[in-house]
């Protein structure tokens, strides 16, 4: 019931102010200049419930590495080093105390508008194969596509070897809205999700194409059979959910194997939705959102056969990366979800989701906001330590402490 209430309000709180995930950046001049070393104070997002949990109140930034161009992804390797993108088409080895490898022979890519290197993940036998999986844009301004390039990390952690693309989504012609977020399945099937390409949202209601999509893999390229849509008559094979406007985040509880990705939604109307296979999450046919010019996409937030999100940002937060923590540092949030978000100058946040163990949202809260920076990505450590990608006057990689 507390969460009905919430949705109800939210639908309240339509915003007539520009949306910035379009934005090639989000505002580098809101907030504080300086991020480091500050106390920002937790405002709980919703009022709707007091957490009777002690918990820690003070969200600490702590630079690792400073200097980054729009830091994308970010990925653990075994030995606490970290391997982050920055979208122009960069991939470093990141030393726990900042020393930066940029690691050659990566795939060239189209870095232009939202386009370049995007997530980048492990695969989950890494500690014996070394195999990495980089998402990126290919191709050019008007014939370009996420793909997705496999390989080997060198010994000494500097550059890939044995590389090549196993998988290219469907072409487009814009350099907007690529998706471009990875997960692994338990089964071993790799996840990426796919934009609409800002100009192809028709094409989101369709299985016919890659387009709003999120496709399910073998890691080799090729496509399960068991996949939703592998047998009817003129699908892509690869589809597993459809109806995404711009999925930037993507988690898998191990333990239960719930799907969660966020997307954004146009203005107003970003979504936190578990996912199925097979199922239609509604874009552009249900939105909570409108377009930027005010204009109505359409007035239906609801229809047979398409999903409902379970938690709408209105106005939008521009959500980008997702962790499901798991870790000792805070026992209180294992099971809770946070997401960084890149709407300034009012969603500049680092967003934590309170779940309960059925993955109902019992409250929603915010940290880091006086900060002024965005959070492109926000991941668990080792030690249960969680870190972000952030972007703006002081673009970098942060460790998040609460004291
Ligand atoms: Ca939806």
């Amino acid at each position: 019931m507390k969460y009905l209430a919430y949705m109800s309000i939210c639908a309240t709180l339509i915003s007539l102010t520009a949306c910035s995930d379009d934005k090639e950046t989000p505002n580098s001049d809101a907030g504080q200049a300086s991020a480091l070393n500050l106390d920002v104070s937790e405002t709980a997002e919703t009022p709707l419930e007091t957490s009777v949990k002690a918990m820690p109140l003070k969200a600490r930034l702590t630079p690792i590495a400073e200097g980054l161009d729009v830091p994308w992804g970010l990925a653990f390797l075994p030995s606490g080093d970290m391997l982050v993108t920055e979208r122009d088409g960069r991939l470093n080895r990141i030393t726990p105390s900042g020393e930066i490898t940029q690691i050659i022979g990566t795939p060239a890519t189209l870095a232009e508008r939202q386009g370049g290197y995007f997530d980048i993940i492990l695969d989950p036998n890494f500690a014996s194969n070394r195999l990495i999986y980089l998402a990126y844009a290919k191709g050019t301004s008007d014939a370009n596509a996420t793909a997705i390039y496999k390989a080997r990390l060198n010994e000494a952690g500097t550059g890939l070897e044995a590389g090549a693309d196993i998988y290219q989504a469907d072409l487009r012609g814009t350099a907007f809205h690529f998706g471009g977020r990875l997960q692994f399945l338990a089964d071993g099937t790799l996840l990426l999700t796919l934009g609409d390409a800002y100009v192809l949202m028709e094409e989101a209601q369709s299985v016919e194409n890659t387009h709003g999509t999120i496709v399910r893999l073998n890691t080799d390229g090729s496509i399960p059979s068991d996949n939703p849509f592998y047998n009817q008559d003129g699908a892509n094979q690869a589809v597993f959910t459809y109806g995404h406007r711009n999925a930037q985040g993507l988690v898998v509880d191990p333990q239960s194997g719930v799907i969660f990705a966020h997307e954004h939604g146009p203005q107003g109307g970003d979504e936190l939705n578990i996912l199925e296979p097979g199922k239609n999450y509604g874009w552009p046919a249900i939105t909570y959102g409108i377009n930027y010019d005010g204009s109505i996409i359409t007035d239906q937030t609801e229809a047979e056969g398409m999903e409902q999100p379970v938690v709408k940002w209105v106005p939008s937060i521009a959500p980008s990366g997702m962790m499901l923590y798991s870790g000792d540092q805070y026992p209180d949030w294992q099971g809770d979800l946070f997401i960084g978000a890149m709407r300034g100058p009012a969603g500049l946040k680092l967003v934590r989701l309170d779940l309960d163990a059925d993955f109902n949202v019992l409250a929603e809260h915010a940290y880091l906001e006086e900060a002024g920076l965005a959070y492109r990505d926000v991941v668990q450590g080792p030690g249960g330590h969680i870190y972000v990608l952030a972007e703006g006057a002081d673009s970098g990689l942060y460790k998040v402490s609460f004291e």
